[in-house]
Formats: structure tokens, C-alpha cells, sequence
């Protein structure tokens, strides 16, 4: 079986963990193996990096540039540790964010020179790109409703429990550096997400993620069937 690298995109609470979850079991159903990772993370190095963007208490000072080597620092392990033996394997891999995280985040929204971006992000990834990229698609305003529900909702140590399966070595509950940015970044991080939608139409599916979980679901079905089928 040829192996398939499908990633998913979009804001903070737009449903990716939920739906990577949704989808792995029906294509587990098919057969098929099914791997879930998350960026950025997914590797022992990778999730330590994870925490110094994140959660570390020296992380005040971090640079927009720290931030993008980082990211692509974890990505990097990421695709040579895991991603490539796992499609070299005839695996299916669903990726929490891959590299148009960076283009979105760090290019439109820290506003960092694309084009170096771009760069960075060919030297981590190389000739590994998603087969599918499902951008889940909600505004800004729905984003930070879902997150304030879901963190007012679960216990502490259970930020997501649908999160696809991945070492927690350091407390999540901790302060995230990332969430602290100010309401235009993330308007900037949408419209990079539009931008990046309309100049690969070929690779990356809009998914309306307002929509109720079932019809999200099926919305993500008809995007990747034809690929399983
Ligand atoms: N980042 C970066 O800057 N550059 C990069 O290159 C990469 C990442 C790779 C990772 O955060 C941070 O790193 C992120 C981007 C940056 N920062 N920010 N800010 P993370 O991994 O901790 O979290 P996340 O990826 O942003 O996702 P999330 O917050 O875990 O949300 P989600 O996975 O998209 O959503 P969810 O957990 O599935 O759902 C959220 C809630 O909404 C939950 O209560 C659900 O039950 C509910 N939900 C889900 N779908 C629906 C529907 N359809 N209707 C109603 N409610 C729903």
C-alpha cells in the first residue's frame, strides 16, 4: 500500500485534533495504518522544543526568528525520524500543522520576510510535502469561544483528550507563550490561512469548520475518500 501524508491547518479550536481523531478511525476501518503526529512535536526532541516554545519559563524573550527555527527545528526531526520510514512503510500519516503552520504564524502573522521562510521551510521538509492539507476554516471570534469553553470544561492536566497520541513529558497546563499574542496577530494568521488556501488550490482543501462535528466530518470524507478509495 502506497503510503499518504495528509496534514490538517487552521486556528486555534477549529476541530483538528477532533476530526485527525474521527478520521483515523474510519480509516483504521479501511485497513489502513494509521499514524497521528503533532507539530510542533511528534519526536522526544520534537516535544522538547515544543515546551521552550510553549511553556518554558525562559521563553519570555524568544524572537520572532528563534520562533521560526524552532518550529522548524522539531519539523525537521520530525519528517526524518518518523514521517519518511512511516510512508516508506505504506502508512497513513495525519500531522496536527505542518509547514503552512509557519507560513501562516510566522510569515503572516509574526510578519517575517516570506521568502526566507520559504527557504527555511524547504531545508526542513525537503522533497516531503502533504499529499492533502485540510485547512479547517472558523473566524477569529469562533476560534477564542472554543478554546475558553474547552479549557472552562476539562481538568487541568486534560487540555485536549483528543490530541492525537503523543508523549506529555512537560504540563501543557502551564502558560502558552503562543496564545499570549494580541488579537491582530491572529487576524493576520486568517488571512495568511486565505492567502495560502487560494495559491495552492491543488494541495489544500478549505473545510468549513463552523459547521456541526458530523458535517465537518463528512466535508473531510469527501476530500480524502478519493485518495483510499
Ligand atoms: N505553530 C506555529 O506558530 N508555527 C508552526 O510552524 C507550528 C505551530 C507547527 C500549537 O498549538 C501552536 O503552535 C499554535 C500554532 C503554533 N499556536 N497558537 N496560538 P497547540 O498544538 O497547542 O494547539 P492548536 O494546534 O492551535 O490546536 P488546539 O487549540 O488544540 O485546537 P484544535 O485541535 O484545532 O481543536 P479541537 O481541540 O479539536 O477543538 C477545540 C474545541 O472545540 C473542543 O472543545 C472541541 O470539542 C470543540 N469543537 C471542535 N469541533 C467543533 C465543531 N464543529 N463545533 C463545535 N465545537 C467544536
Amino acid at each position: 500500500m502506497k503510503g499518504l501524508f495528509i496534514t490538517f491547518e487552521g486556528t486555534e479550536g477549529s476541530g483538528k485534533s477532533t476530526q485527525i481523531t474521527l478520521l483515523a478511525e474510519r480509516l483504521r476501518a479501511t485497513g489502513r495504518i494509521v499514524r497521528t503526529l503533532r507539530e510542533p512535536g511528534g519526536t522526544p526532541i520534537g516535544e522538547e522544543i515544543r515546551h521552550t516554545l510553549k511553556h518554558s519559563e525562559a521563553n519570555h524573550a524568544m524572537t520572532s526568528e528563534t520562533e521560526l527555527l524552532l518550529m522548524n527545528a522539531s519539523r525537521a526531526q520530525l519528517v526524518r525520524e518518523i514521517i519518511r520510514p512511516a510512508l516508506a512503510e505504506g502508512e497513513t500519516i495525519l500531522c496536527d500543522r505542518f509547514y503552512h503552520s509557519t507560513l501562516a504564524y510566522q510569515g503572516y502573522g509574526r510578519q517575517l520576510d516570506l521568502e526566507q521562510v520559504r527557504h527555511i521551510i524547504d531545508f526542513a521538509v525537503g522533497e516531503t510535502q502533504p499529499d492533502l492539507t485540510l485547512l479547517l476554516n472558523v473566524s477569529v471570534q469562533v476560534s477564542e469561544q472554543r478554546r475558553q469553553a474547552r479549557q472552562a470544561l476539562l481538568f487541568p492536566r486534560e487540555k485536549n483528550p483528543n490530541k492525537p497520541a503523543a508523549p506529555l513529558p512537560f504540563d501543557e497546563t502551564l502558560r502558552d507563550r503562543m496564545e499570549e499574542a494580541d488579537r491582530s496577530f491572529f487576524e493576520r494568521v486568517e488571512k495568511g490561512y486565505e492567502a495560502i488556501a487560494a495559491n495552492e488550490p491543488e494541495r489544500v482543501r478549505l473545510i468549513d469548520a463552523t459547521q456541526s462535528l458530523e458535517q465537518v466530518r463528512d466535508s473531510i470524507w469527501n476530500a480524502v475518500s478519493p485518495l483510499v478509495c
